[in-house]
């Protein structure tokens, strides 16, 4: 058992009754997967219609209802691809139990996703490494194709199909100009054609100075005719050879990469320029906000100060990519306040599948909770319930263009997300992206049983299945509500405390370096541009005392960020710098506060441990023995995180460790003379050994 069947994992004894009324490559596909894992004693009929009711569900969107006196499931849709979708929801209900005894008899579903572009951001270069990816390589094959086709591809298309995820970008935001050449775009091809029939749509990251890299011009001037005309003919060649191709991602002026900015133009013209070319071919524009530069201030203001004022300025078949918070992906942040600042420009959320500030595919992290956090703020920009959601759904302010995006996690290892339970965020993500309102416990349990139980349950089968089947279930009850459910909060307590942030190694953000000071380095890579610690205090003030990034948020937000009293704690250090002696809600004083919880993400860490081990005798060894090792290494470093922070803050704070507390492991110095290589952002084994 390797995990790579991921939450597939139905029986498959192919002898079961599927009606349709005709073919097509995605119809089949559905009729194929009912084949081989409906068990269920009654037929399946898949059905196209266009009355009222399915029109206004999409082509994506259908209906699942028992019928003809619950003789017949039938799954309904207006579109070929709600067939696949109704499909495999129908599968998933059979093998999570949900249509044990009458449920089967009563079945009427009726499905649309919140979200039209589902799609997956793959960091990928050409070379096949990845950008901060920890579970191996790319999956892409690049030398390779057109000519050798991995199965994996399908595979991959499946899976996502499964979950409703219909997009993908498959190379890096920091996008090489050869991607576009004649060459690649066979390559490309191979794989577009191996995803449409399950519905998953090609986009490309674009180098903005592709015409002087790939096409010889002088410049990549967005008002530049020639440069224009370049694009024209590049989008044409691109559609010849896909032609359902779904657009360009775009990483502009930022972190080093060229941008219209370079010539004086503004986003806007970037972006406008590339729309004005695709539309033709009904293709998009992505064009991400992620933009700060060493000079100003705060870099958590900056995305807003250059956007905000584009706002009405981008084309219609434009969308801003916004990161959920301000700064980067940092386990806990607000939300941006770009969500609600833009009303006349769709918007979309940029979510990290990708474990890049969470502890990389060592640390358990289930990221729902943290992606409900974002989408579930309310903004304000329209009054109470303006939600993030809403903002991005295109319902608040009635956008057709409504799309989200996360930061895969996948690489060719055999597992496709190196931590077992990391596979539980790509579900995740696709889980949201199709219904935003589904909870975090809804999904974790969702994704446990379809990830354990099949294999439980062939296994227990002869053995006592009723009294195994009860411990299972209680089973996979805890681990949902002890282990996926805690493990973000865990994660945030021995990492960024009360909201304190990006005290991670500057180059690959595993462990702490809260001390690290590089020379000559860029002061907003540096840790002590956010922790701001001095014998006063610690924190970034960012209210009006301080570089009021509160002011960007709508009322009655920025009031309450403002307020040291009333910011909420889980946030303070991000808005505040606050004195050591600060009386927090606990009583305590805000070192002690720190103190306790650093201590609560070490303790849950290891409760983790003790729970994870009750699984043993009910879990495959193989996927058993793997998770324990890695929340080995995650105890570890969780110490390692605590006693560093700690030890380093405490020359400041000048206060001891409350008694009660168990006492550092490590030495100060140890901890800074170490330095761990990573190299190609891969997975290190283990963290702090000294
Ligand atoms: C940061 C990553 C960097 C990415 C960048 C981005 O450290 O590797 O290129 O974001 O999103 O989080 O463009």
């Amino acid at each position: 058992e390797d995990g790579s069947a991921l939450w597939l994992r139905y029986a498959t004894n192919g002898q079961s009754e599927v009606i349709v009324q005709r073919q097509s490559p995605t119809i089949n596909i559905a009729a194929s997967e009912l084949r081989k894992a409906w068990l269920m004693p009654v037929p399946v009929a898949l059905e196209i219609r266009s009355d009222k009711e399915h029109r206004a569900l999409g082509n994506e969107g259908y209906t699942i209802r028992t019928t003809i006196g619950a003789k017949q499931v039938t799954v309904t849709s207006s579109g070929d691809q709600g067939l696949l979708y109704g499909a495999y929801h129908l599968l998933q209900l059979q093998a999570t139990g949900q249509l044990e005894g009458t449920k089967l008899d009563r079945l009427d579903i009726s499905e649309k996703p919140d979200y039209k572009i589902r799609i997956l951001n793959h960091w990928d270069n050409l070379d096949g490494t990845i950008e901060r990816g920890y579970a191996g390589h790319s999956l892409w094959n690049w030398d390779e194709l057109p000519a050798v086709i991995s199965p994996r591809y399908e595979a991959y298309a499946r899976a996502n199909a499964s979950i409703g995820i219909n997009a993908t970008v498959l190379n890096n935001v920091n996008a090489s100009p050869e991607i576009l050449s004649a060459n690649y775009l066979q390559k490309v091809k191979a794989l577009a054609d191996i995803f449409r029939p399950y519905g998953v749509k090609v986009y490309l990251s674009i180098n903005f100075a592709s015409p002087m890299a790939l096409g010889g011009l002088p410049t990549a001037d967005p008002l530049n005719k020639e440069v224009a005309a370049w694009w024209k003919q590049k989008v044409k060649e691109i559609y010849s050879v896909i032609p359902d191709f779904g657009g360009f991602l775009v990483k502009a002026n930022s972190e080093g990469q060229p941008g219209p900015c370079d010539y004086g133009r503004t986003h806007a013209e970037g972006a406008n320029l590339l729309a004005d070319v695709l539309k033709p071919y009904q293709g998009i524009v992505m064009w991400r906000a992620f933009v700060y530069s060493p000079s100003d201030s705060d870099r958590a203001k900056q995305a807003y100060l250059e956007f905000e004022p584009l706002d009405g300025k981008f084309r219609e078949n434009v969308i801003v990519q916004i990161k959920n918070g301000p700064v980067d992906f940092q386990p806990r942040e607000p939300f941006s306040p770009l969500f609600g600042a833009m009303k006349k420009t769709a918007v979309m959320p940029e979510l990290q599948i990708t474990q890049e500030y969470l502890g990389f595919s060592n640390h358990v992290a289930f990221l729902a909770p943290m992606w409900k956090e974002c989408l579930d703020s309310d903004t304000y920009a329209q009054g109470e319930g303006s939600t993030v959601a809403r903002v991005t759904d295109g319902s608040l302010y009635g956008h057709s263009l409504a799309a989200i995006a996360g930061v895969s996690n996948i690489g060719n290892d055999v597992n496709w997300c190196g931590h077992p339970l990391a596979q539980a965020n790509w579900y995740a993500f696709g889980r949201l992206a199709w219904k935003h309102d589904l909870s975090a416990e809804q999904i974790g349990e969702e994704w446990l049983r379809l990830t354990f139980l099949p294999v439980a349950d062939a296994r227990t089968v002869g053995i006592e299945p009723a009294e195994d089947r009860e411990q299972l279930n209680w089973l996979l009850t805890l681990l949902n509500a002890e282990i996926l459910q805690k493990s973000r909060e865990a994660v945030v307590d021995y990492m960024m405390p009360l909201g304190l942030h990006h005290l991670f190694a500057w180059n690959h953000h595993y462990g702490p370096e809260p001390w690290c000071d590089i020379e000559g380095a860029r002061a907003d890579w540096m840790p002590a541009y956010y922790h701001r610690a001095d014998p006063n205090g610690i924190g970034f003030d960012r209210s009006s005392t301080g570089s009021n990034a509160t002011a960007q948020y709508h009322s009655p937000l920025c009031e309450q960020y403002d307020g040291l009293d009333t910011c909420p704690e889980k946030l303070l250090l991000w808005f505040h710098h606050v004195p050591w002696t600060h009386s927090m809600k606990s009583g305590r004083t805000l070192w002690d506060e720190l103190c306790y919880t650093y201590d609560r993400g070490v303790q849950t860490t290891r409760q983790f441990q003790k729970i994870w081990d009750r699984a043993e005798t009910f879990i495959d060894r193989q996927r058993f023995e793997d998770v324990q090792h890695r929340l080995r290494i995650q105890s570890r470093d969780a110490v390692w995180w605590r006693d560093a922070c700690l030890l380093y803050f405490q020359q400041f704070s000048k206060q001891a460790i409350p008694h009660e507390l168990e006492r550092p492991v490590h030495n100060l110095k140890d901890m800074m003379e170490f330095k761990l290589e990573i190299t190609n952002f891969e997975c290190p084994p283990y963290g702090f050994t000294k």
